[in-house]
């Protein structure tokens, strides 16, 4: 089902808004981090400042154990101070053209993000536009992808998840998604 800027597959609602992903309340949020997990601009950022000291000394006992997060993999913190309870960082690929791979892991970033979630038994979990900021990836290309992935995965695993939403920070950022929402359902 599919009604302007949300679509509904299996028993899982995906949603698009515009907003800022620190003021969300759902279940996880996820964070486009780096592989160092020290933190950094943008939505990275944002996530930290909001979520206070526990989330970096968490990524800290995470890279003490497992080292660098490798690009399209990712891993759950605390949420702080958030009012989210969760995090879930993941690493989104730099852009450098289109045939590095970028669109495999940007859609593994997605997708191992919402199997952490399920493994966790969270209910929802909202999105940033992983890899559009600061690395590069083209608007378009990358609403695309994520949508794909979602909706693939929500269609061909069992997921605790009722919800999925993507919270997109700028209008040009929540028109692409609009368009490519309506791309994928019609
Ligand atoms: N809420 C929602 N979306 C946001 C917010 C926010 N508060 N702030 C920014 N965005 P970016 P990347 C959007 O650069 O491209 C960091 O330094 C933003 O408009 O945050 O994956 C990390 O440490 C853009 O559309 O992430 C990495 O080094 C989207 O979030 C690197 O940047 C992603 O932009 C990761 O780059």
């Amino acid at each position: 089902m599919c009604a302007g800027n949300e679509v509904t597959v299996g028993r899982t609602r995906v949603r698009l808004i515009q907003g800022d992903i620190t003021k969300q309340a759902t279940d996880a949020i996820v964070n486009a981090a780096n592989p160092s997990l020290m933190g950094g601009g943008g939505v990275d950022g944002a996530i930290h400042r909001a979520g206070g000291p526990a989330i970096l000394q968490e990524c800290r006992q995470i890279v003490s154990r497992i080292g660098r997060l490798d690009t399209g993999k990712a891993v759950i913190t605390t949420g702080g101070n958030l009012r989210a309870r969760r995090v879930i960082h993941t690493v989104g690929p730099v852009w450098h053209g289109g045939n590095r791979g970028e669109a495999e892991l940007l859609a593994s970033a997605y997708r191992e993000s919402l199997k952490l979630a399920s493994n966790h038994g969270l209910k929802s979990i909202a999105f940033p536009s992983i890899s559009t900021g600061a690395y590069g990836y083209p608007m378009a290309g990358a609403a695309k992808v994520a949508l794909e992935a979602v909706i693939t995965f929500l269609r061909s695993e069992s997921t605790s998840l009722e919800e999925v939403v993507f919270v997109l920070y700028d209008a040009k950022a929540y028109q692409a998604y609009s368009a490519e929402l309506a791309g994928f359902m019609s």
